[in-house]
């Protein structure tokens, strides 16, 4: 397959997709509007079509509640799905949408870096109508998540579900989650079957067991789901009132510290004044991250236990995202590159999403081990930016090695094999295959 055949397989996918002003991230498994997937979908978009990119970013916002805070699903009507709208019932809460049904949590915080790259390919003065349209929306939800999330002013935001931090069945989130398993779980792992439990689940219509979340994680993300629900969603609450895992997210706080350098840019484009408590939290978050990479022997960072203040320690890729938070010293980006070239991550394809050497470590398992096309897309970003554009560009070649030849582009690939997994016609990894093609060869 050429590299063109593999462009033009990438934009039929998105195109497959595309629902009028949004796309779906993929056609049965994933049916409705998704947060970070529409921000990776519109860096794709933007090579051949910058105006519908720009209409997939501005229509997330469609979902913003008035606190700000955007939801990681806008509902299409009328199509299955394992955690669809009446589950969430969003329009119980006043800040709610009317028009809209939404889920009441969010996702990593993506969207200032897609505005940035889609504004790259628009004339001067779409770019700032674009950027006046957008800015207040953005700031409304940077500003409730520090404000909701981060109140001790740590620089490091806490997620209320592991479903926010978008690799939800990672080591760290599957670990914490463990104490909250409901009894059914519990009971299953008494007895060492979970045979029924399996027999039950709705998502397998669409891809086998073995490259979804396990059982044990797949009832206990739906178990804390209902007790953040009781909790009416507030962090306080489910600290006090229930037994549900709360984490400070270093993987989903480095998306967040990358994207208030791209506000702060947005806003210097158009002369906007940012609101100090606003810059002031954004300062502490890139802090938070060089300290972080700096303390630590190997440049591993780890996200932490809300409640407690211990370290969760499973390897996994969310510990190397400082290299994507912002600029490390030239020795700590060296650290993180040693790690992530390492054969543990980098056995053939890289770059696995837990080490080959993780106790966790599936081969196929969802965000378990398999290499993801967004997750390598962030690591080319951040060595780019940290003076790596060496490695960043084997990383793309491996990449696209890895994609090429395949009857779709898929959910994620053995890092082993490059086998292929979960659903085909998977929307971001089709957008970021363009946005690599595209980039290298304008390099
Ligand atoms: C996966 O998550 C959804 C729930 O949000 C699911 O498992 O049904 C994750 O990979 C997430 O990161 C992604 O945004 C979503 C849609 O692609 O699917």
């Amino acid at each position: 397959m050429s590299q063109s055949d593999l462009l033009e397989q990438a934009k039929a996918i998105l195109k497959h997709n595309d629902f009028g002003a949004s796309t779906r991230p993929a056609p049965r498994l994933y049916p409705h509007q998704w947060l970070w997937d529409s921000c990776f979908i519109a860096i794709g978009l933007r090579h051949d079509d910058p105006k519908r990119a720009m209409t997939e970013i501005e229509s997330l916002f469609r979902g913003q509640w008035k606190n700000g805070m955007l939801p990681h699903i806008i509902f299409a009507d009328d199509v299955e799905y394992h955690a669809g709208p009446d589950m969430w019932a969003s329009k119980e809460y006043e800040d709610a949408p009317r028009d809209v049904q939404t889920s009441c949590i969010t996702q990593p915080p993506m969207v200032a870096e897609a505005v940035l790259k889609v504004a790259e390919k628009l004339s001067d003065e779409d770019r700032t109508a674009f950027y006046l349209r957008i800015i207040d929306k953005l700031v409304a939800y940077h500003t409730w998540l520090y404000r909701e999330r981060d109140s001790e002013k740590t620089g490091i935001v806490t997620l209320i579900h592991a479903w926010e931090c978008g690799t939800e069945d990672a080591p760290y989130w599957s670990k914490a989650m463990e104490a909250a398993a409901p009894d059914e779980v519990v009971q299953a792992r008494k007895n060492g079957s979970f045979v029924e439990l399996d027999a039950k689940r709705p998502d397998l219509k669409h891809a086998p067991l073995e490259q979804r979340p396990a059982s044990a994680d797949f009832y206990t993300l739906y178990h804390t789901f209902e007790l953040i629900k009781q909790a009416r969603f507030d962090l306080t609450t489910i600290r006090d009132d229930t037994a549900s895992p709360l984490i400070r997210d270093v993987f989903f706080s480095a998306v967040l510290s990358r994207a208030n350098d791209c506000l702060r840019q947005i806003a210097s484009d158009v002369g906007y004044g940012l609101p100090d408590d606003l810059l002031a939290a954004a300062e502490r978050t890139s802090d938070a991250f060089r300290r972080m990479a700096a303390e630590s022997n190997d440049g591993q960072v780890f996200s932490q236990d809300y409640r407690t203040g211990q370290l969760l320690k499973e390897a996994s890729i969310a510990n190397l995202m400082p290299l994507y938070a912002g600029s490390l010293r030239e020795n700590d980006v060296t650290k993180i590159a040693d790690i992530l070239t390492s054969p543990a991550y980098w056995p053939v394809n890289g770059v696995a999403t837990v080490p080959v050497d993780s106790p966790y470590y599936g081969e196929l398992r969802f965000w378990q081990g398999p290499v993801w096309i967004n997750t390598n897309w962030l690591i080319v970003e951040g060595l780019k930016r940290n003076g790596q554009a060496e490695l960043a560009k084997r990383l793309v070649g491996s990449t696209l090695a890895m994609v090429q030849g395949k009857d779709s582009l898929y959910e994620y690939y053995s890092a082993r094999t490059g086998q292929s997994a979960g659903t085909g016609n998977f929307s971001w990894s089709a957008a970021l295959t363009i946005d690599m093609i595209r980039c290298k060869d304008a390099e």
